[in-house]
């Protein structure tokens, strides 16, 4: 299987892991390359690489910032000889790599500032960002929704018992019913973009639930998924219901858009960040 069908697959999930596989993939490419005829065609082909990558999951901002932050500068480059080349890519891989690490370091800082001693909390799907947070900040209790229809609270939960937190897995639907018993929610991010955070289908449901019973929801996201807007995924209706019959419609959005409205802080590697002040 190739990185590419495993993002495509969700087999590698949530932007940031994404972000790293592909740029690992990117430079694995480029450097198993023997039989191009000149730096032309090497930077053609690792192009084309990158294009595959980004429409593996077109809707994400970050891993189509990652890829393109390492092409505009391999664009540029001065190198002429194969070797030099593949150097390069290595580099300005190695370099991205170290922006995303050094970006998750940042916001699991400022994420665990954010979650007072002895708090409950709330989270929906699997982000990595999270789930740091949530492990190095060391709640009394998490509840994790379970995300259909992939089951991402799945990886959540299991993370966050393993790290010896108490943790109750729970279904969609029960967010109304235990919410009271929360003191904040902390969700990740596909996007930022100018209308609201995007982020797993049901984050909006969970925000708004959040958002009457006052209690404050955190959205913890690096600044590389800023974005005016993008399209909602559209995932294969297979994964809500396999044999569905055939008069049922179904659409099966990957991710819905919290408005802003609903949003206490987003934790960026820039600190805690109110979403008016960010710069699109
Ligand atoms: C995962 C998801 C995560 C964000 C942020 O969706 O919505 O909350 O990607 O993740 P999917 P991270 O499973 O469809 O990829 O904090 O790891 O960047």
């Amino acid at each position: 299987m190739s990185v590419y069908t495993d993002i495509k697959n969700l087999k590698i999930q949530g932007a940031s892991e994404i972000g790293k596989a592909a740029i690992i993939d990117l430079n694995s490419y480029g450097n198993h390359l023997t039989k191009v005829k000149d730096k032309k065609d090497f930077l053609l082909e690792v192009e084309k690489h990158a294009d595959k990558l980004k429409s593996a999951r077109p809707t994400e901002p970050m891993l189509q910032n990652c890829l393109e932050s390492i092409m505009s500068k391999m664009r540029k480059t001065r190198s002429e000889e194969l070797i030099k080349l593949q150097k390069e890519l290595y580099m300005q891989s190695k370099e991205e790599i170290l922006r995303l690490k050094t970006n998750m370091r940042k916001i699991i800082e400022y994420g665990i500032s954010a979650i007072p001693a002895n708090s409950i909390v709330l989270t929906h799907c699997h982000s990595h960002n999270v789930v740091n947070i949530i492990t190095k900040a060391d709640p009394v209790k998490v509840f994790a929704t379970e995300t259909r229809p992939r089951f991402q609270g799945r990886l959540t939960a299991k993370d966050i018992a393993s790290a010896g937190i108490e943790t109750e897995l729970i279904l969609d639907d029960e967010v109304a019913d235990v919410i009271d018993q929360v003191d904040m929610v902390i969700i990740g991010a596909d996007a930022i973009t100018k209308k609201g955070v995007v982020n797993k289908i049901g984050s909006r449901m969970v925000a708004e639930i959040a958002y009457d019973h006052k209690k404050p929801v955190y959205v913890a996201a690096s600044t590389l998924k800023v974005i005016d807007k993008i399209d909602i995924e559209v995932r294969d209706s297979d994964e809500v219901w396999k044999d569905a019959p055939k008069k049922v419609k179904i659409k099966n959005y990957a991710f819905d858009t919290v408005p802003y409205k609903h949003i206490k802080k987003i934790i960026t590697e820039n600190g805690l960040i109110n979403p008016k002040n960010i710069k699109f």
